[in-house]
Formats: C-alpha cells, sequence, structure tokens
C-alpha cells in the first residue's frame, strides 16, 4: 500500500518516486500474470498471444532451446539480460548468468557498454580496476564528471552534501547544471563529447604548473621509466645487460648518472628522473631515451587552455581554476558514469581521466577513490563452463578483444547481424530476461527481420514492450516486492558495503508470475541442468552463494533487515601489493592498448559523426545529448499514470535563446532531427545549460498502442553504426541536430497516443 524510508538501512535514508509509486506499479492492471504463447505467425500486426500454463511453458521452451542445441550447438542460442543497474534483474543477475554458461552459450546481449563498462572495466587499462568509491567522509574536492546522483543514485547525494558541509569543495562536469551542479562550487559546461580533451588540458596544467603528485607518480605508476625515442618501446635491462637480463623496466636515476632495471614490485630510487632526455649506454652503443611522463607531457602540451577552451566550449578561467584545484585542495575524489560513456571516443575519454585523475595522487588514498571490500560471497555465474573454443566465437570478439565480448556481452547489433545473415554462424533463438532494446539501443540494420526470423524467441517480462512483439513466448516475472533478493554489499560506502541483506518478498506474486530465478532454475532442470542448479532448489543456491561469508540462510530469514558483517578495508592495498595490471603500477602508457594496436597514451579523438552529418553540418547546429530523470529507468514507469500525468511527454531541454530563434514556446511540441532519424518531445526552457546543447529524455513509448511505431524514441535518431572502437559504446551523447517546433502540446487526454498516431 504505502513505501517508506528505512533510516537504519545504509541506503536507506530517501527514497525516490519510483518507490513511492510503487503499489501502482505492482498493482497495474497491464501487469503479465500467466505464460503467454504466440497464435499468430511472426510480423503479424497481432501477434495473438494467448495464456497457457506453466509446465506446458516451460517444457515448450525447453523442448525448442535442446532441439536448437542439438541440431546447431549451443551456440546457435543466445540470451539477453536487462540492465541490473536500472532494474531489480539485479536479484536473479549472477544465476541468469550461469544459465547462459551451463547451456554453453558464448553470447548474452548487455547494456553494458553504454552503461558501466567505462567505470567498472575500461578504468582497468590502466589500473587494474574499476573506478573504485569516493571517500566522500575525507575527501577534499569532489569531481562528478557526467554523473547526475539526484536523478539517478539518490543515496550518494546525502554524502556528498555533508563533504561539501564539511568544506570539500565540488565541481561538476556536465553540459547542464542540473541537481548538485547548482550548489556546485564550480560548474564546468561542456560541450558533451569533449570530456577527452578538458582531462587532457588539465593534465598539461597540472605538469606545467606544478600540481602533479610527483612522489606518487613515481612510486606507484609508471612515469619514471624509460622510453627508447627510435621505437617507442621500454629501455629494459636487456637493453643494458644483454642476455642477463630479465625484461623488466629502468628508470634514470639522477643521483648516480645511471640507468637503473626496475623489477616488478621493487621501489623505484627516489632519485628517479621524471624528465628529459638521456643517452643511456647500451652495451656499446647509446641510445636515447626519456621517461613516461615526458611523453605524457608532450601529448598533453598540444591542449594548453586556449585550445581546450575552443575545443570544449569553456572559459580558460575555470579550466585553470579546477587545475589548480586539483593539485592543492585534494584528496580528490571523483565519480563518473554515463555522461562520459555513450560516446564514439569514451575508451579514451576514460583514459584521459584515468590519467589525470593518476596525477593527483589520491587513488587508493584515504579521501580519494577507494576499494571497498565486499561480504565473501561466491559468485556463482560460472564463467570458465564455456569452454575456450566456444568463448573465441563471442560476437564482436575479433574487432574488439578488450571490450565486453571477452566477458561473454555483446551488443544487439553484432546480434541481430548475425541473426540475420548467419555469418559467422546460424543463431536460432534468443532467450531474454526483460530489458527493451527496441527502445534503449540505438536504431541498427537487421533488428526487425531479426527478431521475426528466429525459430525461438522467448522474454520474461512484467509488461507487455515493444521489444516482446516478435517473440514466441512470455513468461510473466514477479516485480523485486513479490520475490527475496539477496544483496552483499550496498557499494557506497565502507558501512554500507558490510550490510548483507535478504530482502523478503512483501507480497505474493501477482496472479501466477515467478522470480527470474525461479524460472532460471525450472528451466535448467528440463534443460538437463539440474546438477548446475543445485537439483533445482533456489534455496540450496543461495546457501551455496553465502557459505564463504559464514552467515546462514536462517539468518538472513530471521533478520529481513539485513546483518552487519565486518570488514576491513583500509585504503592503500593496492599501493602495497601493486595494482592489478601488467606492471603492478598505474599505466599512464597501457600495455594492453599497445599490444591491440591502440594508442598507449591516452588519447583525445572528436566525437565521430555518421557520414550523412558530414554532408550536411549546416543544417544541424545543436548537439544533442541525453540524461535520466528521476521519474523514470529507461523504458519503464510508462504504464503509472501518476508518473505520466506529471511528466506526459518526453522532455527536451533547450535553452530560451535558442528557443526563441525558432519560435519555440515553453511545453511546445518539437521535433528533434538528427542527420540519422528523428523523434518528438516537449520542449522545456532552460538556462542550466549550454546554449548550443540540447539534452533530451530517452526510453519513451506508447503502452497503450504496444505494438505501434512510437515517434517518441530518443534512439530513432540515433545510427547504431558509430561505435566505440574498443567498447561498442554508442554514440548517444554528442549527436548533431536541429529543432523545429510542431505546435502547443495541448495535451488533455492523459495518453500519447496522439502524438504517436501523427
Ligand atoms: N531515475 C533513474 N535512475 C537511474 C536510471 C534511470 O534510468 N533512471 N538508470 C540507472 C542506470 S542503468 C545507470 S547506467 C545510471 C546512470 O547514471 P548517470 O550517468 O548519472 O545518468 P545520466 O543522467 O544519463 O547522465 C549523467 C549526466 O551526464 C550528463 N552528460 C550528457 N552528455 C555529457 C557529456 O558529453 N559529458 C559530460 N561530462 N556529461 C554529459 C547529463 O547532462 C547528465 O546530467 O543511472 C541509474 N539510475
Ligand atoms: N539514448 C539513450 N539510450 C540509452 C541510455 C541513455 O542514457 N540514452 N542508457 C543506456 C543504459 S545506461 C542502459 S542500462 C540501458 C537499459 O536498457 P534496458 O535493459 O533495455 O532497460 P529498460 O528500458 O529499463 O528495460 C527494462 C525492461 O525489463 C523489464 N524488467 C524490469 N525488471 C525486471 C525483472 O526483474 N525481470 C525481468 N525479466 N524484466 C524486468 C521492464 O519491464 C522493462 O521492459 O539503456 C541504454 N540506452
Ligand atoms: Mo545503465
Amino acid at each position: 500500500m504505502r513505501v517508506e524510508p528505512d533510516p537504519s538501512h545504509p541506503t536507506g535514508s530517501s527514497i525516490c518516486i519510483k518507490a513511492k509509486t510503487a503499489p501502482e506499479f505492482v498493482h497495474h492492471p497491464d501487469r503479465l500474470t500467466a505464460p503467454l504463447v504466440r497464435t499468430n505467425p511472426k510480423g503479424s500486426d497481432d501477434p495473438g498471444f494467448q495464456p497457457i500454463g506453466w509446465s506446458e511453458a516451460l517444457d515448450l521452451a525447453a523442448r525448442r532451446l535442446g532441439l536448437i542445441a542439438a541440431e546447431s550447438g549451443a551456440e546457435a542460442v543466445a540470451f539477453a539480460v536487462t540492465t541490473p543497474s536500472g532494474t531489480a534483474i539485479a536479484d536473479s543477475f549472477g544465476w541468469i548468468h550461469r544459465l547462459v554458461h551451463a547451456f554453453g552459450s558464448p553470447n548474452l546481449v548487455f547494456a553494458t557498454e553504454n552503461c558501466n563498462w567505462h567505470k567498472d572495466f575500461t578504468p582497468m587499462l590502466t589500473w587494474g580496476a574499476g573506478i573504485g568509491m569516493p571517500d566522500y567522509s575525507h575527501t577534499g574536492l569532489i569531481l562528478l564528471w557526467g554523473f547526475n546522483p539526484t536523478a539517478t543514485w539518490l543515496s550518494q547525494v546525502a554524502p556528498i552534501r555533508e563533504a561539501k558541509k564539511r568544506g570539500a569543495r565540488l565541481v561538476v562536469i556536465d553540459p547542464r547544471r542540473q541537481g548538485l551542479a547548482r550548489s556546485a562550487d564550480l560548474w564546468l559546461g561542456l560541450r558533451p563529447g569533449t570530456d577527452g580533451a578538458l582531462a587532457l588540458g588539465l593534465a598539461h596544467l597540472m605538469l606545467e604548473r606544478g600540481g602533479a603528485d610527483q612522489t606518487f607518480l613515481r612510486n606507484y605508476t609508471d612515469a619514471a621509466f624509460l622510453v627508447r625515442d627510435d621505437d617507442g618501446t621500454f629501455l629494459t635491462d636487456i637493453d643494458l645487460l644483454g642476455a642477463e637480463g630479465a625484461g623488466v623496466p629502468t628508470i634514470w636515476d639522477e643521483a648516480l648518472g645511471v640507468a637503473v632495471p626496475c623489477p616488478r614490485g621493487a621501489p623505484i630510487s627516489a632519485t628517479a628522473s621524471l624528465s628529459g632526455v638521456r643517452g643511456v649506454a647500451c652495451r656499446g652503443t647509446t641510445v636515447s631515451c626519456r621517461p613516461v611522463l615526458d611523453g605524457l607531457r608532450e601529448r598533453c602540451s598540444h591542449y594548453p587552455p586556449d585550445r581546450v577552451a575552443e575545443i570544449t566550449g569553456l572559459r580558460i578561467e575555470d579550466i585553470e581554476q579546477l587545475a589548480e584545484w586539483l593539485g592543492k585542495c585534494g584528496p580528490v575524489s571523483f565519480f563518473t558514469w554515463t555522461g562520459t560513456a555513450q560516446h564514439s571516443n569514451a575508451s579514451q575519454t576514460t583514459r584521459c581521466i584515468n590519467v589525470l585523475y593518476a596525477l593527483t595522487g589520491s587513488l587508493d588514498a584515504e579521501g580519494g577513490n577507494v576499494w571497498f571490500n565486499k561480504p565473501p560471497v561466491r559468485d556463482v555465474s560460472a564463467f570458465e563452463w564455456v569452454d575456450e573454443k566456444t568463448r573465441a566465437r563471442t560476437l564482436g570478439g575479433d574487432q574488439r578483444p578488450l571490450g565486453p565480448p571477452r566477458r561473454g556481452w555483446v551488443t544487439t547489433k553484432d546480434l541481430f547481424r548475425t541473426i540475420a545473415t548467419g555469418d559467422p554462424y546460424p543463431i536460432r533463438a534468443l532467450v531474454s530476461f526483460g530489458g527493451n532494446f527496441a527502445l534503449t539501443k540505438p536504431r541498427t540494420e537487421y533488428a526487425a527481420e531479426a527478431l521475426r526470423s528466429l525459430d525461438f524467441y522467448l522474454m520474461t517480462e512484467l509488461f507487455l514492450t515493444p521489444s516482446s512483439r516478435e517473440a514466441d513466448l512470455i513468461l510473466p516475472v514477479a516485480s523485486a516486492w513479490e520475490r527475496s533478493g539477496l544483496q552483499a554489499g550496498f557499494v557506497i560506502s565502507e558501512e554500507a558495503e558490510e550490510w548483507v541483506q535478504l530482502r523478503p518478498a512483501v507480497l505474493p506474486p501477482r496472479g501466477e508470475s515467478r522470480s527470474d530465478t525461479d524460472i532460471v532454475f525450472q528451466l535448467a532442470v528440463r534443460l538437463g541442468l539440474g546438477d548446475r542448479f543445485f537439483g533445482g532448489d533456489p534455496d540450496e543456491g543461495l546457501r551455496h552463494q553465502l557459505e564463504p561469508t559464514g552467515i546462514s540462510l536462517e539468518t538472513l530469514r530471521a533478520n529481513p533487515q539485513g546483518v552487519r558483517v565486518r570488514l576491513k578495508s583500509g585504503t592503500g592495498r593496492s599501493r602495497e601489493r601493486g595494482f592489478a595490471t601488467s606492471s603492478g603500477r598505474v599505466e599512464i602508457i597501457a600495455a594492453t592498448l599497445g599490444a591491440v594496436g591502440e594508442d598507449r597514451l591516452p588519447t583525445y579523438e572528436p566525437p565521430r559523426m555518421s557520414p550523412e552529418s558530414r554532408r550536411d553540418l549546416a543544417l544541424y547546429p545543436l548537439r544533442l545529448t541525453c540524461a535520466k530523470w528521476p521519474q523514470f529507468c529507461h523504458s519503464q514507469q510508462r504504464q503509472e499514470s501518476s508518473i505520466v500525468e506529471a511528466m506526459p511527454f518526453p522532455v527536451v531541454q533547450i535553452h530560451p535563446k535558442v528557443a526563441a530563434a525558432r519560435e519555440i514556446d515553453n511545453h511546445d511540441l518539437v521535433d528533434i532531427v538528427t542527420p540519422d532519424g528523428r523523434f518528438t518531445a516537449r520542449a522545456e526552457l532552460t538556462v542550466a545549460l549550454r546554449e548550443d546543447v540540447v539534452c533530451a529524455q530517452y526510453g519513451w513509448w506508447d503502452p497503450t498502442d504496444v505494438w505501434g511505431r512510437s515517434d517518441l524514441s530518443y534512439n530513432n535518431a540515433i545510427d547504431g553504426a558509430i561505435i566505440d572502437s574498443l567498447s561498442g559504446s554508442n554514440s548517444m551523447r554528442s549527436y548533431l541536430c536541429e529543432v523545429s517546433r510542431i505546435g502547443p502540446s495541448g495535451r488533455q487526454d492523459g495518453s500519447t497516443a496522439r502524438i504517436t498516431a501523427r
């Protein structure tokens, strides 16, 4: 009936509108309550879904999937899963992965390349781990870089406010001045997709004006390693000693006046040089070398403040101010998420930001970004069950060997192309655990054709969505309120990470719906994989997960609010034990990138455009970007009238000057046109964003017309072919566009159907 916050819980002090309206969501008449099977041919206007019983449905699924695997191999079945960051599929995430791997499929579609990849995985190229968490309680300067927790992660807001009250500075880097940016000490409203240039420009100032932490650079990074001028490789002890060398890098010792080998883990001399060309005597010849940091200095020298101001559209004073604070007001902590991720240059932007951050010397230090320990719950995803030969066939793995495919995660773009063409092998079935990729992924070739041509398409869902139109079978899912879920660690602080909770169901499942976990276990048994799923008993699965923590299932059930495990996180572990990179150090020169022929130094490349854009630049004078609003998670909540009534159309934020020039009034409907498509939204005039930027909401559709074509979806205007070469991330945030007035929104009927039909 009602949801209230629980301030005793580490992330329970506040709730958002989606929790406040949970009763409407749970009891919504559109909820799916029985398994549905298709009765009309694919491609029909109406799929003719008819209810069937669960055992019939599960038998059907197991039979079809088993047959396809027997005929064409397990790789002929692909899987998909919705985001655990924006849905409660987190409850089942590990088990879904386990099913994929037990089945033997190398392909799982997941939003990662546009979501968490650049915060959790790309930083591994630089320091062997994700970005960690800001240690808000001790930090001196917080950078929110393309991350707006007020809308997207409420429980980070209070600690940031407290840090500010304590005297920490807050800087927000975002084309919009929303949320915490309004009260920030400095707002850098840059042009979308130019974050990499800003980071290199800031690094330039820190290196030139003395703000960089030389001690950290010397002790914990590759900054002092000597690089040969002739071929760009590290000068190693083999160059010095010949066969006696072990291939370890060398540094130039100022005091000794010689190059000295620097084995992994060994401390670097305090007199190791961080600048200057040296002629090093190498068995008879002299090799010209300089330390890694000189290479970075040279790279950054191409980004002096005036040039950075030109690229980013920022004021020189603001860039200089931030560079000064980065050097003086630490410890520095930062958080970034999708604002820097959904770009064609996202991986290198991450590199630029990470290397800049290394210059502050705050990584893995009190008040900086740290890695809290997590409760030792067993990982059940069983990645290793897919044999290497099959793993090598993960779609996109050959183009992006360092990207999500190496973890078995694939894009819809690659999947749909493969389904439609059979190249490099046939994929005949798709099993999707939620996800609404028709709206959340950009337009891509083959989508409609691929979904129609599948021999078997199974979706588990709470509602009918545009992405389930071509499904053969839809299984109804119990919402998070109707099922239990294990969460070990709540991420935002050391204290929160110590919390282990088995969230109990507060209601029985709606109708015949079941949790994804139950569906996975039951399907696994029918597929003959029961022995890998504890005989089909999810409780036994939970016991297996919990065993290393020493907490029993009974204890968690008796303490539904959660229990506390003591974890001694502390800081400095990576400094002590070495970072998880090939050198054991933070890598300014990323060895792994060199191995795949990419620039090893951080680099800035402007956002890429489609060929159409390049032809008609003048037609698209504005930059399009997107953001999330508190009311919605992605394409969800569009059924909830109390939310949709307050926000009946997608919002597009436009600067009043831009609007005036186009005779657009507040709340007018406008067309947003890019070189690659268009969509409709309702104007919100605001000065809280850059003048040359428009920022729109995405994920819109009309649930009263599920199978209709939606003019409301942002991703209609985005070409999925423009991707980041390392991660496959889509260019959804730095698009060229123009906006034009359609007319007043004049919406009275409480639905969006009118403009959908237009
Ligand atoms: N209410 C709500 N909360 C959510 C979600 C949701 O859908 N709704 N989704 C969840 C998920 S899955 C995720 S991944 C997270 C994402 O969380 P966030 O990354 O915080 O989400 P966004 O609002 O999309 O983007 C953050 C900010 O990036 C800015 N931005 C846009 N373009 C650029 C750019 O080029 N450079 C920079 N520096 N900034 C830019 C936007 O203006 C926006 O303020 O949120 C999670 N929380
Ligand atoms: N233009 C643009 N596109 C974006 C983004 C953006 O910022 N801009 N953000 C991207 C990001 S960060 C992400 S994570 C993706 C998200 O992409 P998706 O994963 O496709 O996210 P949703 O649209 O939320 O789809 C969730 C679907 O799963 C269903 N669902 C919810 N909970 C459950 C559950 O427990 N079980 C099952 N089986 N189903 C469930 C919901 O009803 C809904 O239909 O979108 C990406 N797309
Ligand atoms: Mo996400």
